[in-house]
């Protein structure tokens, strides 16, 4: 097989959760350019026709459905009503997420266990709910967005940040027990990406968007943009021998201690 037809995505289907915008939507859009069908979803019906209305002002043709990741059963109504109207999911993109930003002894164990819900316990779901038919099919892609929180802790994120380093060892943990049906679990851990997650850290003079610039080799915050040949990747026949891997996209920030003093 010539090599760019190894990042061909022709004739798959792509399940990106969340994706209506943000880190979702730009990886769903390079699937689409790479051959894939994209099938997206969100938490409600608002988001879901922004999100088609996104996708068809770049001619791309998305398929949208309401599901709250966290919730098991709707979950597998979602998988259900995929297969029925689009097929069977070759590729999984776990992308949807939420950040609380509270120091611990202020946060809430009802606030600490959301965003675990929906970091960590719903890709278990969504995974779970799309093994059997990729074990069947014989192959299959899961790819898991970490964080740089799946190796590193910061003040305020100890909820996001256990999440993200469980991620990262469910990532393991799928790659080690469905490796044998050729499926391949990666993950991406995005380093700080401009996108409306991030967008109370990156206030102009903001000391957190200053630090961020100094820490990272890059000196610039990421776009999504910058996670999509990694993306097309992990999802393309080009990676069939990766699993378990966690491919950090971060502008090199996990490979210094930062710039050192003038
Ligand atoms: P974002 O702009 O906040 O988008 C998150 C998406 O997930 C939204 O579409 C959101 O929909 C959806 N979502 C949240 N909870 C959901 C649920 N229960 N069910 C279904 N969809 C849900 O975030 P982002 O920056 O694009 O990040 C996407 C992923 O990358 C997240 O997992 C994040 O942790 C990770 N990440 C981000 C960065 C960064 O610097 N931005 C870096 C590393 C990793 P609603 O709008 O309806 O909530
Ligand atoms: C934060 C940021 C980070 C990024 C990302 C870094 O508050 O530290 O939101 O968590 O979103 O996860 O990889």
């Amino acid at each position: 097989m010539n090599i760019i037809k190894k990042f061909s995505l022709e004739g798959k289907v792509a399940l990106v959760t969340g994706a209506s915008y943000g880190i979702g939507f730009a990886i769903a859009k390079s699937y689409a350019e790479a051959g894939a069908t994209i099938v997206f979803n969100d938490i409600n019906q608002d988001l879901v026709d922004k999100g088609i209305k996104a996708y068809e002002e770049e001619g791309i043709k998305a398929f949208g459905y309401i599901c709250d990741v966290t919730d098991e059963d709707k979950v597998y109504e979602l998988v259900a009503k995929i297969e029925k109207e689009v097929g069977v999911i070759d590729i999984l993109v776990n992308n949807a997420g939420i950040i609380k930003r509270v120091a611990m002894i202020d946060m809430k164990a009802e606030d600490f266990r959301k965003v675990i819900d929906v970091d960590l316990n719903a890709p278990f779901i969504v995974a779970k709910a799309v093994l059997p038919s990729m074990i069947k099919k014989g192959h299959g892609k899961i790819i898991n967005i970490c964080s740089m929180m799946s190796e590193l802790g910061r003040e305020t994120v100890s909820a996001y940040a256990a999440a993200k380093g469980g991620l990262k060892m469910l990532t393991k943990n799928i790659a080690a027990e469905y490796g044998e049906y050729n499926i391949q679990c990666n993950g991406i851990g995005p380093g700080y990406i401009a996108t409306p997650q991030t967008a109370p850290l990156r206030v102009e003079g903001h000391p957190f968007n200053n630090f961020i610039i100094g820490k990272t080799p890059a000196a610039r915050w990421g776009t999504p943009e910058d996670l999509v040949g990694p993306a097309v990747f992990l999802a393309s026949d080009a990676s069939d021998f990766v699993n378990g891997h966690v491919l950090y996209v971060d502008g090199g920030i996990l490979a210094t201690l930062g710039k050192q003093p003038e």
